[in-house]
């Protein structure tokens, strides 16, 4: 009989993966993160093979009809919606992916758990710390996973730091210090969009960027204690995005720059800011320990700086480069011969990966990935910094 060729259904042949379920996305937002997590479903599967299940991109949900039905067809997804409320009645809709502006965050993902679907929520999980705890207080009583996008978690070298530090390898922590630096708003002809607009975004830098540091101070180095903390807001208004001819006022921070006290001792600086001309997406990040130090730069995040005191050799000074693309390294099995570095959209892949496998295995989300408490206790510091701020005084972290 003729070789059976053309399209083969899901049904007829999974290549070995026979017996692997698909689980329904639907996602809120097309945008920059709807499309980052889009990516991230599309190649999950066959990247971790044999994936622990095949992510069905079955809807895409926002407010414009036009751009909704184009991401549809650009990204895939089988049908939309304009009310998240009836996607979420959707019963092909298993997951809800929440990759909207921050302030859309809570309801989505409080009616999305408390209908038994799983949320992957991007962060900051909150615009607010009032809908953080109602969005931690849902993820308890629900028996659907919930993560938080940190994806930053995911980096290869990142998570090696990680296990690095909790097996001890750098001794006793004395210095966190983390910056996450950007340029794209200097411009003040730039106008108010979202993200410079506290009713929507929650607050500025700190929560777009500085959640990301305060998140690996906490994964790297553990709970923060207290913060004494400065923000500065440097263009007080700008043109609205409806009409440049309209100013409207800026309610949000461009930067903030905190001193922080770890639980365990150690003491650390965060600072993230939206004004710093040639900066791209500049997250540094080093710690020190009584056995050594390491220094990561995102824009560089194939590599991890490693400085290990004692076994320098008389020839050898100074911190080592290593180049995270080992077989042995973290996810790199799933990836290239070493040497063939990987991106910025590969973190999601990890994370995904780790949220659909802790929903199919019945994994925990943490510790390697973010939870809603983990969200909420960033929701937390990231208010004290505020307060902080606001009154000139050091903060303590209560949660
Ligand atoms: C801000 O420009 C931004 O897109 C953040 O919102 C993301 O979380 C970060 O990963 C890159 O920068």
């Amino acid at each position: 009989m003729a070789e059976k060729v053309g399209f083969v259904t899901m049904g007829e042949t999974r290549g070995g993966a026979e017996n692997v379920p698909e689980i329904g996305i639907g996602i809120l937002g097309y945008a920059f993160m709807g499309k980052a997590h889009t990516n991230a479903y599309k190649k999950y599967p066959y990247i971790f093979w044999p994936p622990v299940a095949f992510p069905k991109l079955v809807a895409i949900c926002g407010r414009n009809e036009a751009a909704l039905r184009e991401a549809m067809v650009r990204y895939g997804y089988k049908k939309w919606y304009r009310d998240w409320q009836e996607m979420l009645q959707d019963p092909e809709v298993h997951i809800l992916d929440n990759s909207g502006p921050n302030a859309l965050h809570a309801e989505p993902s409080i009616g999305a758990l408390k209908a038994g679907k799983h949320v992957f929520c991007e962060k900051p999980m909150a615009g607010t710390l009032e809908e953080a705890k109602r969005m931690l207080e849902a993820a308890r009583n629900s028996s659907a996973k919930a993560m938080v996008c940190f994806n930053y978690r995911f980096v290869p070298a990142l998570r090696l730091a990680r296990d690095f530090i909790a097996e001890g390898k750098l001794g006793e922590i004395y210095h966190f210090r983390a910056q996450y630096l950007q340029e794209w708003i200097m411009d003040p002809n730039f106008p108010v969009n979202w993200r410079l607009n506290k009713d929507v975004a929650g607050s500025g830098a700190l929560g777009d960027l500085g959640s990301h540091i305060i998140d690996l101070a906490r994964f790297l180095v553990g709970e923060i204690a207290t913060v004494s903390a400065l923000i500065r807001t440097f263009i007080k208004e700008r043109p609205s995005a409806e009409d440049p001819a309209v100013k409207v006022p800026v309610t949000v921070d461009d930067a903030f720059v905190a001193i922080v006290e770890f639980a365990n001792g150690a003491i650390g600086t965060l600072e993230a800011s939206r004004f710093c001309a040639g900066r791209k997406n500049h997250q540094i990040i080093e710690i020190n320990g009584s056995r050594g130090s390491i220094r990561f730069n995102l824009e560089r995040l194939n590599e991890l700086e490693v400085y290990l005191v004692g076994d320098e050799p008389k020839v050898v000074q100074g911190f080592r480069d290593v180049l995270v693309t080992e077989s042995y390294h973290p996810f790199y099995e799933y990836w290239w011969p070493h040497g063939h570095i990987i991106g910025w959209e590969h973190t999601f892949i990890h994370a995904v990966a780790h949220f659909l496998e802790a929903i199919v295995r019945n994994r925990e989300i943490a510790p390697y990935g973010a939870t809603f408490e983990d969200g909420y206790r960033c929701a937390v510091i990231c208010d004290a910094i505020l307060r902080s701020a606001g009154t000139g005084k050091k903060e303590e972290i209560h949660y």
